[in-house]
């Protein structure tokens, strides 16, 4: 069985993660997890903090050589921002007095986490509810991106709007629909975004917001090549493949809304229009002509790209804060606390999309075809194609 944890406070000493599950041999390189980890951290609205970190990632156990082990991994990326808040917060008792945080923000976990951890400060809700955590998982999933290649599987994503400026149509989605160039031209953008207009007028957009103290969400695709036919199955419900994608990405924070394919669009119309009939090649191929169902039919991948556009709102962290309560007081007041935040953190919740997919998917690929070793993983794959 695959399965990870992780833990870390955003300001504390570090991040770490323990891996379970990958087989052994399969070649692990530090940079593909390093260049996730910098590609998180990028794109357009993002905030003070980005510039302290530089996210890289150490191996503390299960590989060796470069080779995993089969042994659980354990990976730790550093909080550079932590020689700022050692005193602050420091594991040990501390002599200073320090300030408690009281004054909420709406939409962020301040309020929930504090009443039901029964915290009077704040600040402990909000070092582990913080999206610091998301680098976490992306480090996970660039271990995962690796395992995934040996099987032909890719996992990109692309921002299709911010604050409601974007692609306005819905896209096609079969694999001719994403041409090779277009992930290049994503990678190249701050906005990770192929239409180089579109990202001109998403930070424009993104600029006013921050003008007016405010912030922006928006929409990420998440778009899986490669995956084989028959990954997940109908025959308990959280076993779906759409069960488990749908998880993997409400759980990222600040994610609000989710579809599969053409999702909603599909309920605007009839079925004639919707369902992806199905072709059989001379060469043995099965192919769709088209991808509505976003490569998931019966909860079992298709063969077809796996395709999930998903929802992000706008973060709550204001510099025009809206009205709160002090929670010290149980006053109204006129203005929430402002900190140190982004003004739009859309681009790099998509890489955070990527990590979670190339995760759900390399969890569906070991359920499928086993394997204490990557060859037998792979012979196991090879002979389930043939
Ligand atoms: C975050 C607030 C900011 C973000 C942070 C998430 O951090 P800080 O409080 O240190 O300024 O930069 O995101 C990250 C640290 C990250 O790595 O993505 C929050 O309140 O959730």
């Amino acid at each position: 069985m695959f399965r990870f944890l992780t833990a870390g406070e955003s300001h504390g000493p570090c991040l770490t993660m323990i891996v379970e599950g990958l087989p052994a041999g399969l070649t692990v390189e530090k940079e593909v997890v390093d260049a996730d980890l910098r590609r998180r951290q990028g794109g357009y609205g993002r905030g003070g903090r980005m510039k302290i970190e530089k996210d890289a990632v150490r191996f503390l156990s299960g590989v060796r050589h470069g080779k995993t082990l089969g042994s659980p991994i354990t990976l730790q990326v550093e909080n550079l921002d932590w020689v700022n808040w050692e005193e602050r917060m420091n594991a040990e008792p501390v002599e200073a007095e320090m300030e408690p945080v009281t004054r909420v923000r709406p939409g962020h976990a301040d309020f929930t986490g504090s009443i039901k951890y029964g915290h009077d400060d704040v600040r402990n809700v909000i070092e582990r509810s913080s999206s610091r955590e998301t680098a976490s998982r992306v480090a996970v999933g660039g271990l995962c991106r690796q395992f995934l290649a040996q099987f032909g599987i890719e996992v990109h994503s692309h921002v299709l709007s911010v604050a409601g400026v974007g692609y306005e149509t819905p896209r096609a989605m079969t694999r001719e629909a994403y041409p090779d160039e277009m992930w290049s031209a994503v990678e190249e953008s701050p906005m990770r975004t192929a239409d180089a207009t579109l990202t001109e007028k998403m930070i424009a957009r993104i600029l006013e917001a921050k003008r007016d103290g405010d912030t922006c969400g928006g929409v990420f695709e998440v778009v899986a090549f490669g995956v084989p036919i028959g990954l997940g199955t109908f025959s308990q419900w959280d076993r779906r493949l759409s069960t488990r994608v749908g998880m993997a990405m409400m759980s990222i924070p600040s994610v609000k809304a989710m579809e599969i394919g053409a999702g909603f669009e599909t309920t605007r119309t009839t079925g004639s229009h919707v369902h992806d009939v199905l072709r059989h090649g001379e060469n043995g191929n099965w192919s769709h002509l088209t991808n509505n169902a976003g490569g998931i039919e019966g909860g079992i991948s298709n063969g077809e790209p796996i395709v999930v556009r998903v929802g992000v709102k706008p973060i709550p962290t204001l510099a025009h804060p809206l009205p709160s309560v002090d929670l010290a007081t149980g006053e109204n007041i006129d203005q929430s606390r402002y900190e140190r935040s982004d003004v739009c953190v859309v681009p790099a919740a998509g890489v955070v999309g990527e990590a979670m997919m190339a995760i759900v998917l390399t969890e569906a690929v070991l359920e499928k075809f086993g394997g204490d070793s990557i060859e037998e993983t792979l012979r196991n794959y090879r002979g389930y194609l043939q």
